[in-house]
């Protein structure tokens, strides 16, 4: 009996993760970010702690010195942003707090993803 019950729940363990998957995806969040003259715009971003992201940069201008990004809590450096063209860059970042953003070249630009519990 017991081993039978063992069985059945391994037999609906690949389901309920292949069940799992799509929704998590679906449920990731987009948010769009362009650098134009002014900078980051928007500047700041509010996610939440242990929820992929995905940041779409548009970058429309090549008046500023932001054309590559960090963003040091996630490991992301010198992130190129082609002029005209939006790349994605996914996240989840693992701590409450403020993780900034920035131009490479002189940590300038002042962007900021608020994280939230
Ligand atoms: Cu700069």
């Amino acid at each position: 009996m017991r081993l039978a019950a063992l069985l059945a729940v391994l037999l609906a363990l690949p389901v309920l993760a292949a069940d799992k998957a799509p929704a998590a995806a679906a449920a990731g969040k987009k948010i769009e970010i362009k650098v134009t003259e002014n900078g980051f715009e928007p500047k700041e971003i509010k996610v939440k702690k242990g929820e992929p992201v995905t940041l779409s940069f548009l970058r429309t201008t090549d008046r500023t010195c932001i054309k590559a990004i960090d963003i040091p809590a996630e490991k992301v450096k010198n992130f190129t942003l082609p002029l005209d063209k939006a790349v994605a860059l996914t996240i989840t970042p693992a701590k409450a707090g403020v993780e900034k953003f920035h131009c490479t070249a002189m940590a300038m630009g002042g962007g900021k993803i608020v994280v939230s519990d």
